[in-house]
């Protein structure tokens, strides 16, 4: 959707209710520059002059900068792509930026925001994984974290970037925490650094297929 600017309605996001806002940014260019905001900040800033401190921060005005140049976009823009991020991707404070998770760059991960921990996450794969997932766990592979979503839709929307027809993981929180395992809440995600096989359960298709006649209850 796109992001903009209204006098009476504030920012907003879409359309502005009285439809006399000035959109500032379009849909398309919005994801495009989201994916990119999300890749510097979590795997390649230093491709582009950018540092990192160990919490992952960067300047923000260095970051605005590679933005122009690159998109020609500007603070307001960003400003407007990190308020509306659906999943909370990005955190802006003192003048600098971070993403939440998904890094592969070395920060430090054993951080966690306020609000209860689910006792059930969900994880979505593709099928190819799941005979070394119930063998190994959940591993971070190739980011610092697993990562888990609070309901099986937003989980199956992340798996089908992985295959169109990702298998459904549920995952026993509340085991994980009791047994020692942090579990952190950052934005909308849930990460790990670690599942092991024993808290995993395979979640049968038929019972979260919306097209199924006997759905899950709470899908
Ligand atoms: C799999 C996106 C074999 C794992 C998403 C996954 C998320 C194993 C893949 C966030 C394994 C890693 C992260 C094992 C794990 N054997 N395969 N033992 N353990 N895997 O992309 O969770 O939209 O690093 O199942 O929405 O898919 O970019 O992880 O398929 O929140 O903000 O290895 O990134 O966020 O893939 O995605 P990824 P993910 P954004």
């Amino acid at each position: 959707m796109d992001l903009g600017i209204c006098k009476r309605c504030g920012e907003f996001e879409g359309k502005c209710e009285c439809g006399k806002g000035e959109v500032l940014i379009k849909s398309e260019d919005r994801k495009k520059v989201s994916k990119f905001l999300s890749g510097l900040l979590r795997h390649f800033a230093r491709d582009f002059g950018i540092t990192l401190n160990e919490e992952g921060w960067a300047e923000l005005n260095d970051v605005l900068k590679v933005l122009k140049e690159r998109y020609g976009v500007g603070r307001k823009q960003i400003e407007l792509i990190v308020k509306f991020d659906p999943k909370k991707r990005f955190e802006i404070k003192n003048g600098r930026i971070r993403a939440r998770y998904g890094h592969s760059i070395e920060v430090k991960t054993d951080w966690s925001e306020e609000g209860e921990i689910p006792k059930k996450l969900y994880h979505a794969t593709s099928h190819k994984n799941l005979s070394s997932i119930l063998k190994l766990g959940l591993l971070p592979m190739k980011r610092l974290e697993v990562h888990m979503c609070s309901s099986p839709r937003e989980a199956i929307e992340v798996g089908k970037r992985h295959s169109s027809n990702p298998v459904l993981l549920e995952i026993d929180a509340e085991g994980l925490m009791k047994r020692g395992i942090k579990v952190r809440k950052k934005g909308k995600v849930y990460t790990a650094d670690f599942v092991p096989p024993e808290f995993l359960r395979v979640v049968e298709k038929s019972s979260f297929d919306r097209n199924s006649p006997n759905p899950a209850k709470g899908y």
